[in-house]
């Protein structure tokens, strides 16, 4: 729970609502209002433990989200619940404010990161205790390309509302789809293109789904910026 510069006392820069407290160097100095606020995640109770994990996600504070999520699982919380209420809503909060222009980027990754962290303590708790599977997608940069920011950040995006993505990184051929989508078997294909060279990729490996009338079977969503 520390952010801290040397021994200077930052103002949890990105936060929402400032509520996180930031400790100094501990160098002896007296205590500021803020240390002395200092946001004990334990002593909360569940309401405001799960409003803190909003901040916290939002703030990309990856440690602060892995304790939250053991906390309350330790509290008897379902791993689901904990997933729903806690990540995927406060993830929400991050989804709509990057699409508003109030977070960008770097923000949105460390949240994503921080998304991840608590998602990888919950994942084999979530598969022994059958949480409702919202969906699966297999997603890669197409072939040529090697722009992968988006594509991840698509990817964490999903993950944080539920779907089970499987990343076939950069540098895609068509066969190495195809490849994916038989022994995964999603219900969504994710293709990203950087590039103009690159983008009518997309469609050679779409006409190839028709030729091989596995087109229908999945729903294709394509991406990037070209
Ligand atoms: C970072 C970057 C690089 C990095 C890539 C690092 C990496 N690991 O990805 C490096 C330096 C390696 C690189 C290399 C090159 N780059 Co570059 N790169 C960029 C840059 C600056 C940012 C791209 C980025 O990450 N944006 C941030 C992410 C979050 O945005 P995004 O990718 O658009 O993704 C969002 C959406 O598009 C969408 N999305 C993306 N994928 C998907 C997929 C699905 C399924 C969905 C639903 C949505 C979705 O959701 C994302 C979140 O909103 C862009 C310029 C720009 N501002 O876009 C140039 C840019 C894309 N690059 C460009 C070029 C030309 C190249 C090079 C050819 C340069 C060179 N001569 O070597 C090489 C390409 C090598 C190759 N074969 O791929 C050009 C492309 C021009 C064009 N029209 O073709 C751009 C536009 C720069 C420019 N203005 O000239 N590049």
């Amino acid at each position: 729970m520390q952010l801290c510069v040397g021994n200077a006392t930052l103002p949890a820069a990105n936060s929402r609502n400032g509520s996180r407290a930031v400790q100094g160097g501990g160098d002896g100095t007296a205590m500021t209002q803020e240390q002395e606020d200092e946001i004990i995640l334990a002593e909360l109770d569940d309401v405001e433990l799960v409003a803190q994990m909003h901040d916290d996600l939002y703030d990309g504070l990856k440690a602060e989200i892995e304790e939250a999520v053991d906390i309350l699982l330790e509290r008897g919380w379902e791993p689901y619940r904990v997933l729903t209420e806690a990540l995927v809503a406060g993830m929400k909060v991050v989804g709509d404010d990057f699409r508003d222009g109030i977070l960008f980027v770097p923000e949105v990754l460390e949240a994503a990161k921080a998304m991840k962290a608590g998602m990888a303590i919950l994942k084999p708790l979530l598969a022994e205790t059958g949480a409702p599977r919202v969906g699966k997608m297999v997603i890669g940069t197409v072939k040529g390309d090697i722009h992968d920011i988006g594509k991840n950040l698509v990817g964490m995006m999903m993950e944080g509302a539920g779907f089970e993505v499987v990343d076939l990184g950069i540098n895609n051929a068509v066969d190495a789809y195809l490849a994916a989508l038989e022994s995964e078997q999603p219900d969504i294909l994710g293709m990203s293109a950087l590039l103009t060279t690159t983008m009518p990729y997309m469609k050679v490996v779409i006409d190839t789904l028709v030729e091989k009338g596995l087109r229908d079977d999945y729903v294709v969503l394509v991406g990037g910026a070209p």
